[in-house]
């Protein structure tokens, strides 16, 4: 077992603390207010080349491993979780297209990506959430076209994207067996971005309701074959959630950082409150929970990155990291007190930030069903 990191992985995790500690820290607070991100932060993003992790090196991609991948996640994340949103919906957009995407369709979609383009990843509609087969788009063959209709909803990226991974039933009444999914461009008719979504926290990202209105689209972007979609979505999943736990980390690892550097600063009783077991103790357990979160993102980017089965690890990483988040904000807000809840320091931001975390890209409650179901069946 090896646990280092290689010096291509070391590099890119330093040009990531390098990105995110100009362009990034110094204003997450102002995004987290306006509720968007800085207009110029996404071509400063796209030029340290985040936009396009994963894709392969035969489409001009970095072509990047998971564990890569992750460590660069983390960074964003201790920056600011919306900006890592943003960057990570690019990823999950991705992978449907590196899953199931025939070489015309990469170069089609990975030349956009390559050149900065933002994509969005639609399956959530207003009922189907955890239930993702139940998506009631449908997608209506009409000679090499096919017909989309619905509305979907919570989409990262929804309202900036320039490219849209969308799914649609083709075939109603074969269930989760008809889903099907589509390369949709943002500019094809009866396409249109319907309300942005103000959010508790990840407020730079951007979340919105897209709305599909006889949106024609070629059947030659179909991804896969029809019916094909549901897998897609799944292999897909479960290669986005160990980077919902690297952010997941980034966040805890950042709150954890800023209760520390309080810790030894404020004066109580005559001394740093750092001296106070009970605040060590509070300390020890966070710096504890977050290790052992960053362990199981590596290990299930270790398998996927081996070409082994990560499914299991992949909710593991995901439910741990992003529970981890949650309690070690809530905490790292407890040791600052009532400075701790108020916006001059960055903790009140990190709690509001975790809580998507154990939401998006599949509830913990479904990453502990699927975690159940592989122990089980
Ligand atoms: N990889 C490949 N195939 C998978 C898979 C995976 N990880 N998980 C399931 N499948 C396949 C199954 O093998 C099955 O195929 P067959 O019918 O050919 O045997 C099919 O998909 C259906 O699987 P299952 O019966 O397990 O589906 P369920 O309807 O019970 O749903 C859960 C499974 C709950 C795990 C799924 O709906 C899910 O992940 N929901 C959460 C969706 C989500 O994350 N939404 C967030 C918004 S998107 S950012």
């Amino acid at each position: 077992m090896d646990l280092s990191f290689t010096p291509d992985q070391l590099a890119l995790q330093k040009i990531a603390q390098e990105v995110v500690a100009k362009e990034i820290t110094p204003y997450a607070l102002e995004m987290d207010h306006n509720g968007k991100i800085k207009p110029d932060l996404l071509a400063k993003l796209n030029d340290a080349g985040f936009l396009n992790l994963p894709v392969p090196e035969e489409y001009d991609g970095p072509g990047l491993d998971a564990i890569t991948i992750s460590l660069i996640y983390e960074e964003l994340g201790k920056g600011c979780a919306g900006v890592a949103t943003t960057v990570a919906a690019n990823s999950l957009a991705s992978y449907p297209v590196i899953v199931a995407g025939n070489d015309e369709q990469k170069r089609y979609y990975f030349d956009k990506i390559n050149n900065g383009a933002l994509a969005a990843f639609a399956l959530t509609e207003p009922g189907a959430g955890s239930d993702a087969g139940a998506v009631a788009t449908t997608a209506v063959k009409d000679g090499d076209d096919y017909i989309l209709n619905g509305t979907k909803c919570f989409i990262t990226n929804g309202g900036i994207a320039e490219i849209y991974i969308i799914f649609a039933n083709a075939r109603k009444s074969a269930g989760i067996r008809g889903l099907t999914a589509f390369i949709v461009d943002r500019d094809a008719p009866g396409f249109s971005v319907g309300k942005e979504e103000e959010k508790m926290g990840i407020r730079a990202s951007n979340t919105c309701e897209l709305i599909l209105d006889n949106v024609r689209v070629p059947a030659t972007h179909r991804l896969g074959r029809e019916g094909e979609g549901f897998r897609i979505a799944m292999r897909t999943l479960d290669a986005a959630r160990p980077f919902v736990g690297a952010v997941s980390v980034g966040i805890a690892q950042a709150a954890l950082d800023a209760a520390s550097k309080y810790a030894k600063e404020r004066i109580q009783f005559g001394k740093p409150i750092a001296s106070f077991q009970l605040i060590q103790a509070a300390i020890a357990d966070m710096a504890m929970q977050v290790e052992a979160a960053r362990l199981l993102v590596h290990k299930a980017c270790w398998l996927k990155d081996q070409g082994l089965p990560f499914s299991k690890e992949a909710a593991m990483a995901k439910c741990y990291a992003s529970d981890t988040a949650m309690k070690v904000t809530v905490d790292a807000v407890q040791v600052l007190g009532g400075y701790g809840y108020i916006k001059e320091y960055p903790t009140e931001k990190y709690m509001r930030d975790a809580k998507i975390m154990q939401i998006y890209e599949g509830t913990n409650q479904i990453q502990r069903t699927v975690i159940a179901n592989q122990i089980l069946y």
